[in-house]
Formats: structure tokens, sequence, C-alpha cells
């Protein structure tokens, strides 16, 4: 377990095997629907890299809805109470006290093949303060965590690796962050992905 910066805490390899192989079967119905997996389109018109699905709330820049207007306009799958829990056991690792009153009511699951980044940004499309709970599953990253004030300097560069935990509450919560590489073929086929890189981040909307 290490503090990366006020609020922000790694704990390498949290999941177990079991745990990991448990998400990646989620996260492949999650990914077929109700809403498939898509390539977010920006309101600029640019296409991220990375593959994206959600549950519990549905999110497309700069908002969350209940329905997928942006993809096929249905209502995307119920955050189960088993990601509630885990929410509430990966915050009382990181932070080492009970957090029962954590209550995520959505994830972002994004998928990154070996050419998939993700820029520098703030998570402000919540209207709540509390912590983002992050797990990592296949493939190791480049995960920069920055600062507050600007996307350049001083930032932390950190290798995450399969099954990695990471929290980001309180000043570090609103920090800029971003994957600026993956490095393919180094993930563990055993978690039943063979290749690329997931990454589960849970979220209270506050909505
Ligand atoms: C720090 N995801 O979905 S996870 C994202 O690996 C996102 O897919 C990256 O950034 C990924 O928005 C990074 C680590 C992470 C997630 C959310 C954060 C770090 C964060 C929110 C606030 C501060
Ligand atoms: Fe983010």
């Amino acid at each position: 377990m290490r503090e990366i910066a006020p609020g922000a805490v790694h704990a390498p390899g949290w999941l177990t095997l079991d745990e990991q192989q448990h998400l990646v079967r989620a996260c492949r119905e999650w990914a077929a629907a109700p809403v498939p997996i898509r390539h977010t389109v920006l309101p600029r018109g640019g296409v991220m890299s990375v593959q994206t699905v959600c549950i519990g709330w549905h999110w497309q820049p700069y908002k969350y809805t209940r329905v997928a207007n942006d993809v096929n306009g249905l209502q995307v799958a119920d955050f189960p109470s088993w990601m509630v829990a885990l929410g509430r056991r990966a915050l009382t690792a990181a932070y080492g006290d009970p957090a029962d009153d954590y209550t995520p009511d959505t994830a972002l699951i994004n998928f990154y093949d070996g050419q998939a980044k993700m820029g520098m940004h703030q998570d402000k499309d919540e209207r709540s303060a509390a912590p983002v709970v992050s797990l990592s599953i296949g493939d190791d990253c480049l995960f920069r965590f920055g600062n507050t004030e600007t996307r350049g300097r001083p930032y932390t560069d950190v290798r995450l690796g399969s099954g990695d935990l990471f929290v980001f509450g309180g000043p570090s919560r609103f920090a800029y962050h971003g994957v600026p590489k993956v490095f393919p073929g180094t993930g563990n086929p055993a978690t039943g992905l063979t290749s690329g890189r997931l990454n589960i981040t849970m979220r209270v909307t506050g909505l």
C-alpha cells in the first residue's frame, strides 16, 4: 500500500485471481448488452481510443444520463449490490476505516487495446466529491497522476498491473490524470483476459 499523494492510495495486486476472473466475466456481459461497449465520441468530433461501457448511469461527455441516447437509447445495466460491497472493501483497504456510508452508483468500464491511451483530464462530471475506486485487470499500463492546477507537470508516473487497486479521494479527487501507454502482452491470461487492459472506476454521481 503506497500513498502517491494525499488521498491517492495504490494497493498493488489487491484483487485475487478469482476476483479478477469474476470481474472479467461481468465486464464481458456488460460490454455486450443492453448498451454495447463503444469508442466515445467527444463533442468536438474526436473519438476516444479507449472503449467504454457504463453501469448504473451512462456517462457521456460531460454528463451522466439514465439512457444511452448517444449509443442505442437503452437504459444501462443496474449497478449490482456486490459492486457496492467491493467498493466499500476497497475504500476500507485504502484508508483503513469503515466505509459503510460509501455507496457508488455508477462504474465506467474502460477497455484499452495495445494502442489505446487516455489524455490528461479531470473527472468533474460527478456532483459529489466522494472517492473514486479504480481496479485494473490485464496488461500493465503507465498511469500518470498529476496535480489539480494544470494538465502538465508536476506529475507522478506509476505502473499499474493486473489486480491493482487505486483510490482517489480527498485532495486527489479532482487531480488531472491519464494513461499515456499500455504494455501489450504483460497480462496474465488466467484472468480470462488474453489481451488488452480493463479498468473499472466506481463513482458516486450525486444524482
Ligand atoms: C484520479 N480512467 O475513466 S483509472 C477515467 O485507467 C479514467 O481507465 C483511467 O481516468 C483508466 O476517467 C484511469 C485511475 C483514475 C480514475 C479516476 C480518477 C484516477 C483518478 C478520478 C480522479 C482522480
Ligand atoms: Fe479519469
